[in-house]
Protein backbone atom coordinates (compact mmCIF):
# COMPACT_ATOMS: atom_id res chain seq x y z
CA UNK A 1 0.00 0.00 0.00
CA UNK A 2 2.57 2.35 0.70
CA UNK A 3 5.40 1.75 -1.66
CA UNK A 4 6.75 5.24 -2.97
CA UNK A 5 6.82 4.01 -6.47
CA UNK A 6 5.98 6.91 -9.04
CA UNK A 7 3.31 5.88 -11.81
CA UNK A 8 5.48 4.21 -14.65
CA UNK A 9 4.17 6.43 -17.10
CA UNK A 10 5.96 9.25 -15.22
CA UNK A 11 9.23 9.96 -14.43
CA UNK A 12 10.83 12.64 -12.56
CA UNK A 13 13.24 15.90 -12.85
CA UNK A 14 15.38 15.58 -10.12
CA UNK A 15 13.14 13.54 -8.18
CA UNK A 16 13.75 13.66 -4.45
CA UNK A 17 15.67 16.68 -4.63
CA UNK A 18 14.95 20.03 -3.75
CA UNK A 19 16.10 21.76 -7.15
CA UNK A 20 12.47 22.42 -8.64
CA UNK A 21 11.14 23.25 -5.38
CA UNK A 22 8.32 26.22 -5.54
CA UNK A 23 11.13 28.91 -4.66
CA UNK A 24 13.43 28.15 -7.65
CA UNK A 25 11.54 25.91 -9.91
CA UNK A 26 11.94 27.73 -13.72
CA UNK A 27 8.69 26.50 -14.94
CA UNK A 28 6.25 29.30 -15.93
CA UNK A 29 4.91 31.66 -13.51
CA UNK A 30 3.01 29.38 -10.89
CA UNK A 31 2.28 31.40 -7.93
CA UNK A 32 4.23 30.26 -4.99
CA UNK A 33 3.27 28.54 -1.79
CA UNK A 34 5.78 28.94 0.86
CA UNK A 35 5.67 25.80 2.72
CA UNK A 36 4.63 23.85 -0.26
CA UNK A 37 6.94 22.15 -2.59
CA UNK A 38 6.36 22.24 -6.07
CA UNK A 39 7.80 18.99 -8.02
CA UNK A 40 7.80 18.88 -11.32
CA UNK A 41 6.98 15.71 -13.69
CA UNK A 42 6.66 14.67 -16.92
CA UNK A 43 5.86 12.13 -19.04
CA UNK A 44 7.65 9.17 -20.76
CA UNK A 45 7.84 8.59 -24.15
CA UNK A 46 5.23 5.71 -23.84
CA UNK A 47 2.93 7.26 -21.93
CA UNK A 48 2.84 10.55 -24.08
CA UNK A 49 2.15 8.72 -27.06
CA UNK A 50 -1.47 7.83 -25.33
CA UNK A 51 -2.03 11.44 -24.04
CA UNK A 52 -3.75 13.93 -26.20
CA UNK A 53 -2.92 16.87 -24.48
CA UNK A 54 -0.74 18.32 -27.46
CA UNK A 55 2.18 18.56 -25.26
CA UNK A 56 5.30 17.28 -25.58
CA UNK A 57 8.65 16.31 -23.69
CA UNK A 58 9.46 20.04 -22.95
CA UNK A 59 6.46 20.96 -21.79
CA UNK A 60 6.03 19.94 -17.95
CA UNK A 61 3.37 19.56 -15.54
CA UNK A 62 3.89 21.09 -12.06
CA UNK A 63 2.26 20.08 -8.79
CA UNK A 64 2.10 22.08 -5.76
CA UNK A 65 1.97 20.61 -2.49
CA UNK A 66 3.75 19.01 0.44
CA UNK A 67 5.47 15.89 -0.08
CA UNK A 68 3.25 12.55 0.88
CA UNK A 69 4.97 9.65 0.51
CA UNK A 70 2.65 7.67 3.25
CA UNK A 71 -0.07 8.50 0.94
CA UNK A 72 -2.27 5.36 1.17
CA UNK A 73 -2.10 4.09 -1.72
CA UNK A 74 -3.29 0.81 -4.46
CA UNK A 75 -2.38 0.22 -7.49
CA UNK A 76 -4.52 0.12 -10.47
CA UNK A 77 -6.07 -3.62 -10.58
CA UNK A 78 -5.13 -5.17 -13.76
CA UNK A 79 -6.99 -5.03 -17.07
CA UNK A 80 -8.61 -1.82 -15.18
CA UNK A 81 -8.95 1.08 -17.55
CA UNK A 82 -10.34 3.67 -15.30
CA UNK A 83 -8.85 6.99 -14.60
CA UNK A 84 -9.65 6.94 -11.46
CA UNK A 85 -10.01 3.18 -9.72
CA UNK A 86 -11.91 1.88 -6.15
CA UNK A 87 -9.60 0.42 -3.14
CA UNK A 88 -10.86 -3.19 -2.99
CA UNK A 89 -11.43 -2.56 0.65
CA UNK A 90 -13.85 -0.17 0.60
CA UNK A 91 -15.73 1.19 2.43
CA UNK A 92 -12.98 2.39 4.76
CA UNK A 93 -15.13 3.76 6.97
CA UNK A 94 -18.22 1.48 8.13
CA UNK A 95 -21.38 3.15 9.04
CA UNK A 96 -21.42 1.86 12.45
CA UNK A 97 -17.92 2.81 13.55
CA UNK A 98 -19.15 4.54 16.54
CA UNK A 99 -21.95 3.27 18.65
CA UNK A 100 -24.24 6.13 18.36
CA UNK A 101 -23.83 6.20 14.64
CA UNK A 102 -26.56 6.11 11.62
CA UNK A 103 -24.07 6.04 8.92
CA UNK A 104 -20.37 7.84 8.37
CA UNK A 105 -19.93 9.50 5.20
CA UNK A 106 -18.93 12.93 2.82
CA UNK A 107 -16.23 13.75 5.44
CA UNK A 108 -13.00 15.59 4.83
CA UNK A 109 -9.37 14.62 5.77
CA UNK A 110 -5.78 16.04 5.82
CA UNK A 111 -2.36 15.10 6.36
CA UNK A 112 -1.61 15.91 10.36
CA UNK A 113 1.93 15.35 12.37
CA UNK A 114 2.93 11.79 11.02
CA UNK A 115 -0.61 10.93 9.99
CA UNK A 116 -3.94 11.82 9.14
CA UNK A 117 -6.46 13.79 10.38
CA UNK A 118 -10.10 14.72 9.64
CA UNK A 119 -13.13 16.15 10.40
CA UNK A 120 -16.18 13.59 9.79
CA UNK A 121 -20.01 13.86 8.86
CA UNK A 122 -21.65 11.02 11.13
CA UNK A 123 -25.22 11.46 10.96
CA UNK A 124 -26.29 9.79 14.75
CA UNK A 125 -29.08 7.20 15.26
CA UNK A 126 -31.92 10.59 15.91
CA UNK A 127 -30.79 10.70 12.43
CA UNK A 128 -29.05 14.46 13.33
CA UNK A 129 -26.19 15.68 11.44
CA UNK A 130 -23.12 15.89 13.52
CA UNK A 131 -19.40 16.35 12.83
CA UNK A 132 -16.53 14.81 14.48
CA UNK A 133 -12.59 15.01 14.68
CA UNK A 134 -10.91 11.63 13.69
CA UNK A 135 -7.18 10.38 13.31
CA UNK A 136 -5.54 8.18 11.81
CA UNK A 137 -1.88 6.81 11.19
CA UNK A 138 -2.74 5.40 7.56
CA UNK A 139 -5.28 7.37 6.45
CA UNK A 140 -7.67 3.77 6.09
CA UNK A 141 -8.11 2.66 9.16
CA UNK A 142 -9.79 5.94 11.08
CA UNK A 143 -10.31 6.56 15.36
CA UNK A 144 -13.13 9.14 15.26
CA UNK A 145 -14.33 10.62 18.07
CA UNK A 146 -17.05 10.15 19.96
CA UNK A 147 -17.79 13.36 20.81
CA UNK A 148 -18.88 15.97 18.71
CA UNK A 149 -16.76 18.66 18.24
CA UNK A 150 -17.83 21.68 20.15
CA UNK A 151 -17.08 25.01 18.35
CA UNK A 152 -15.98 28.00 20.18
CA UNK A 153 -17.74 30.87 19.10
CA UNK A 154 -17.53 34.46 20.63
CA UNK A 155 -20.89 34.99 18.70
CA UNK A 156 -23.71 32.84 20.56
CA UNK A 157 -26.38 33.45 17.44
CA UNK A 158 -23.93 31.78 15.16
CA UNK A 159 -22.02 29.46 17.75
CA UNK A 160 -25.22 28.11 18.59
CA UNK A 161 -25.62 24.64 16.66
CA UNK A 162 -28.10 23.29 14.52
CA UNK A 163 -26.68 21.10 12.31
CA UNK A 164 -23.75 20.68 10.13
CA UNK A 165 -22.75 18.51 7.37
CA UNK A 166 -20.60 17.86 4.51
CA UNK A 167 -17.19 18.92 5.78
CA UNK A 168 -14.22 20.18 3.85
CA UNK A 169 -10.64 21.16 5.61
CA UNK A 170 -8.00 22.50 3.82
CA UNK A 171 -4.48 23.83 5.26
CA UNK A 172 -3.88 27.34 4.33
CA UNK A 173 0.04 28.88 5.38
CA UNK A 174 -0.08 27.79 9.57
CA UNK A 175 -3.74 26.66 10.26
CA UNK A 176 -6.06 24.32 9.20
CA UNK A 177 -9.60 26.24 8.28
CA UNK A 178 -12.70 23.70 7.88
CA UNK A 179 -15.92 24.85 6.23
CA UNK A 180 -19.37 22.93 6.16
CA UNK A 181 -23.04 23.37 5.25
CA UNK A 182 -23.55 25.10 8.81
CA UNK A 183 -27.92 25.37 10.22
CA UNK A 184 -28.61 28.98 10.31
CA UNK A 185 -32.16 29.55 9.03
CA UNK A 186 -31.62 27.04 6.71
CA UNK A 187 -28.57 25.91 5.11
CA UNK A 188 -25.31 28.08 4.85
CA UNK A 189 -21.19 27.94 4.77
CA UNK A 190 -19.88 27.51 8.73
CA UNK A 191 -16.55 28.58 8.49
CA UNK A 192 -13.57 27.50 11.47
CA UNK A 193 -10.05 26.94 11.97
CA UNK A 194 -7.97 24.86 14.12
CA UNK A 195 -4.57 24.02 14.74
CA UNK A 196 -5.02 20.57 16.69
CA UNK A 197 -8.28 19.31 15.64
CA UNK A 198 -8.75 19.70 19.31
CA UNK A 199 -10.22 23.36 19.65
CA UNK A 200 -12.16 24.53 16.68
CA UNK A 201 -12.50 28.21 16.34
CA UNK A 202 -16.07 29.28 14.59
CA UNK A 203 -15.96 32.39 12.48
CA UNK A 204 -19.09 33.96 11.18
CA UNK A 205 -20.85 32.26 8.48
CA UNK A 206 -19.02 32.99 4.99
CA UNK A 207 -22.72 33.64 3.30
CA UNK A 208 -26.42 33.95 4.16
CA UNK A 209 -28.93 31.15 3.70
CA UNK A 210 -29.44 29.13 1.51
CA UNK A 211 -25.98 27.45 0.56
CA UNK A 212 -23.53 24.43 -0.09
CA UNK A 213 -20.59 22.92 -0.81
CA UNK A 214 -18.79 25.68 0.68
CA UNK A 215 -14.51 24.32 -0.58
CA UNK A 216 -11.46 27.09 0.12
CA UNK A 217 -9.14 27.45 -1.75
CA UNK A 218 -4.96 25.97 -0.37
CA UNK A 219 -3.81 29.27 -0.36
CA UNK A 220 -4.52 33.08 -1.15
CA UNK A 221 -5.60 34.34 -4.22
CA UNK A 222 -5.01 37.80 -5.28
CA UNK A 223 -3.85 38.19 -1.11
CA UNK A 224 -7.51 37.21 -0.43
CA UNK A 225 -8.76 33.70 0.92
CA UNK A 226 -10.82 32.22 -2.03
CA UNK A 227 -13.54 29.94 -2.16
CA UNK A 228 -15.90 28.39 -4.31
CA UNK A 229 -20.12 27.61 -3.27
CA UNK A 230 -23.22 26.46 -4.60
CA UNK A 231 -25.93 28.79 -3.87
CA UNK A 232 -29.32 26.44 -2.96
CA UNK A 233 -32.42 26.06 -1.29
CA UNK A 234 -33.98 24.93 1.90
CA UNK A 235 -34.90 21.47 0.41
CA UNK A 236 -33.14 18.74 -2.07
CA UNK A 237 -31.94 21.58 -4.31
CA UNK A 238 -33.08 20.85 -8.36
CA UNK A 239 -30.46 23.53 -9.73
CA UNK A 240 -27.39 24.59 -8.71
CA UNK A 241 -23.90 26.40 -10.63
CA UNK A 242 -20.71 26.86 -8.69
CA UNK A 243 -19.55 30.04 -7.72
CA UNK A 244 -16.34 32.18 -6.71
CA UNK A 245 -16.31 34.79 -3.91
CA UNK A 246 -12.91 36.23 -2.23
CA UNK A 247 -12.64 37.82 1.56
CA UNK A 248 -9.54 39.31 2.72
CA UNK A 249 -10.13 38.21 6.27
CA UNK A 250 -13.09 34.97 6.19
CA UNK A 251 -15.66 37.33 7.24
CA UNK A 252 -16.24 39.97 4.83
CA UNK A 253 -17.08 38.04 1.19
CA UNK A 254 -17.08 39.43 -2.18
CA UNK A 255 -15.83 39.69 -5.74
CA UNK A 256 -18.47 37.08 -6.94
CA UNK A 257 -17.55 35.05 -10.26
CA UNK A 258 -19.99 32.43 -11.54
CA UNK A 259 -17.76 29.29 -12.46
CA UNK A 260 -19.89 26.37 -14.05
CA UNK A 261 -23.53 25.74 -13.92
CA UNK A 262 -24.79 21.95 -14.76
CA UNK A 263 -24.19 20.75 -17.97
CA UNK A 264 -26.62 20.17 -21.11
CA UNK A 265 -28.18 16.34 -20.74
CA UNK A 266 -27.48 15.83 -24.48
CA UNK A 267 -24.07 16.32 -23.68
CA UNK A 268 -22.83 15.06 -19.99
CA UNK A 269 -25.66 14.09 -18.68
CA UNK A 270 -24.13 12.82 -15.18
CA UNK A 271 -24.05 16.71 -14.15
CA UNK A 272 -27.22 18.12 -16.23
CA UNK A 273 -29.56 18.82 -12.50
CA UNK A 274 -27.10 20.35 -10.66
CA UNK A 275 -22.89 20.62 -9.43
CA UNK A 276 -20.81 21.00 -6.44
CA UNK A 277 -17.46 21.77 -5.54
CA UNK A 278 -16.17 18.36 -3.84
CA UNK A 279 -12.65 18.37 -2.43
CA UNK A 280 -10.10 21.35 -2.12
CA UNK A 281 -8.96 22.21 -5.62
CA UNK A 282 -4.90 21.01 -6.19
CA UNK A 283 -2.70 23.53 -8.18
CA UNK A 284 -0.98 22.40 -10.98
CA UNK A 285 0.73 23.90 -14.07
CA UNK A 286 -1.86 23.14 -16.26
CA UNK A 287 -4.74 25.19 -13.98
CA UNK A 288 -6.77 24.32 -10.06
CA UNK A 289 -7.76 20.61 -10.98
CA UNK A 290 -11.24 20.58 -9.38
CA UNK A 291 -12.51 17.66 -8.96
CA UNK A 292 -16.60 17.83 -8.80
CA UNK A 293 -19.66 16.38 -8.34
CA UNK A 294 -22.81 16.59 -10.43
CA UNK A 295 -26.43 15.35 -10.51
CA UNK A 296 -28.23 12.91 -12.83
CA UNK A 297 -32.57 13.30 -12.21
CA UNK A 298 -33.48 9.83 -12.94
CA UNK A 299 -37.09 8.51 -13.21
CA UNK A 300 -35.84 6.71 -9.81
CA UNK A 301 -34.24 9.80 -8.14
CA UNK A 302 -31.15 11.63 -7.91
CA UNK A 303 -27.55 10.13 -8.99
CA UNK A 304 -24.40 11.83 -7.92
CA UNK A 305 -21.60 10.84 -9.73
CA UNK A 306 -17.74 13.41 -9.82
CA UNK A 307 -15.65 14.54 -12.23
CA UNK A 308 -13.25 16.95 -13.34
CA UNK A 309 -12.60 20.21 -14.18
CA UNK A 310 -9.22 22.61 -14.39
CA UNK A 311 -9.80 26.31 -13.50
CA UNK A 312 -7.10 29.12 -14.43
CA UNK A 313 -4.89 29.85 -11.59
CA UNK A 314 -4.97 33.26 -11.19
CA UNK A 315 -8.76 33.89 -12.20
CA UNK A 316 -10.53 30.87 -11.23
CA UNK A 317 -14.23 31.22 -12.03
CA UNK A 318 -12.30 30.54 -15.71
CA UNK A 319 -12.75 26.94 -16.61
CA UNK A 320 -10.35 25.69 -18.91
CA UNK A 321 -11.47 22.03 -19.50
CA UNK A 322 -14.36 20.17 -18.30
CA UNK A 323 -14.83 16.38 -18.36
CA UNK A 324 -18.22 15.31 -20.19
CA UNK A 325 -17.33 11.86 -18.73
CA UNK A 326 -17.55 11.27 -15.12
CA UNK A 327 -14.61 9.56 -13.19
CA UNK A 328 -16.54 7.74 -10.09
CA UNK A 329 -20.68 7.28 -10.87
CA UNK A 330 -22.66 4.46 -8.32
CA UNK A 331 -21.57 1.33 -9.31
CA UNK A 332 -20.48 -1.06 -6.38
CA UNK A 333 -23.28 -2.88 -4.44
CA UNK A 334 -22.13 0.33 -1.26
CA UNK A 335 -22.39 3.32 -3.47
CA UNK A 336 -26.08 1.86 -5.06
CA UNK A 337 -27.70 0.44 -1.95
CA UNK A 338 -27.87 2.34 1.41
CA UNK A 339 -29.91 5.36 3.13
CA UNK A 340 -29.67 7.08 -0.49
CA UNK A 341 -29.17 5.44 -2.80
CA UNK A 342 -26.43 5.93 -5.81
CA UNK A 343 -24.56 8.59 -4.26
CA UNK A 344 -20.93 9.09 -4.78
CA UNK A 345 -19.67 12.26 -3.09
CA UNK A 346 -16.14 13.33 -2.65
CA UNK A 347 -15.03 16.25 -0.16
CA UNK A 348 -11.58 15.72 -0.25
CA UNK A 349 -8.64 13.99 -1.40
CA UNK A 350 -4.97 13.89 -0.38
CA UNK A 351 -2.11 13.66 -3.00
CA UNK A 352 1.58 13.21 -3.53
CA UNK A 353 3.12 15.72 -5.73
CA UNK A 354 6.15 13.68 -6.31
CA UNK A 355 4.56 10.54 -7.56
CA UNK A 356 1.43 12.43 -8.99
CA UNK A 357 -0.60 10.26 -6.83
CA UNK A 358 -3.79 11.05 -5.81
CA UNK A 359 -6.40 9.52 -3.00
CA UNK A 360 -10.14 10.33 -2.84
CA UNK A 361 -12.39 9.93 0.04
CA UNK A 362 -15.99 10.03 -0.98
CA UNK A 363 -19.66 9.56 0.54
CA UNK A 364 -21.29 6.17 -0.46
CA UNK A 365 -24.78 5.98 -0.79
CA UNK A 366 -24.97 8.42 2.75
CA UNK A 367 -23.87 5.96 4.51
CA UNK A 368 -20.32 5.00 4.12
CA UNK A 369 -17.02 6.19 3.37
CA UNK A 370 -14.86 4.83 0.27
CA UNK A 371 -11.05 5.71 -0.95
CA UNK A 372 -10.75 5.72 -4.79
CA UNK A 373 -6.80 6.37 -6.67
CA UNK A 374 -5.67 7.92 -9.54
CA UNK A 375 -2.44 9.79 -10.87
CA UNK A 376 -3.14 13.69 -11.17
CA UNK A 377 -1.55 13.86 -15.02
CA UNK A 378 -3.94 11.25 -15.84
CA UNK A 379 -7.05 12.72 -14.31
CA UNK A 380 -5.34 16.61 -16.17
CA UNK A 381 -5.41 14.53 -19.59
CA UNK A 382 -8.90 12.97 -19.16
CA UNK A 383 -10.44 15.73 -18.10
CA UNK A 384 -8.88 17.51 -21.93
CA UNK A 385 -9.35 14.69 -23.49
CA UNK A 386 -13.37 14.59 -22.72
CA UNK A 387 -13.86 18.28 -22.13
CA UNK A 388 -17.03 19.78 -23.22
CA UNK A 389 -16.23 23.60 -23.27
C1 LIG B 1 -26.90 16.59 -1.10
C2 LIG B 1 -26.23 16.73 0.24
C3 LIG B 1 -25.28 15.56 0.51
C4 LIG B 1 -25.90 14.24 0.14
C5 LIG B 1 -26.57 14.28 -1.19
C6 LIG B 1 -27.28 12.98 -1.56
O1 LIG B 1 -27.88 17.56 -1.27
O2 LIG B 1 -27.20 16.78 1.22
O3 LIG B 1 -24.97 15.54 1.86
O4 LIG B 1 -24.86 13.27 0.10
O5 LIG B 1 -27.50 15.33 -1.22
O6 LIG B 1 -28.30 12.71 -0.64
Amino acid sequence: MTGKEPHPGLFFFARGLHLRRAASHSHGPLPVSTKSSTFVIGFNQASLSKLSTGKNMSDLISIIGEPLPNIPWQDRPQGCNDTVWRYSENPVIPRDLLPDSNSIFNSAVVPFGKGFAGVFRCDDKNRRMTLHAGFSDDGIKWNINEETIKFDCPDEEIGQWVYGYDPRVVKIEDKYYVTWCNGYHGPTIGVAWTEDFKTFHQCENAFLPYNRNGVLFPRKINGKFALLSRPSDTGHTAFGDIFYSESPDLEYWGHHRHVMAPAAFEQSAWQCLKIGAGPVPIETSEGWLLIYHGVLRSCNGYVYAFGSALLDLEKPWKVLARSGQYLVSPREYYELVGDVPSVTFPCASLHDPETGRIAIYYGCADTVTGLAFGYIPEIIEFTKRTNIL
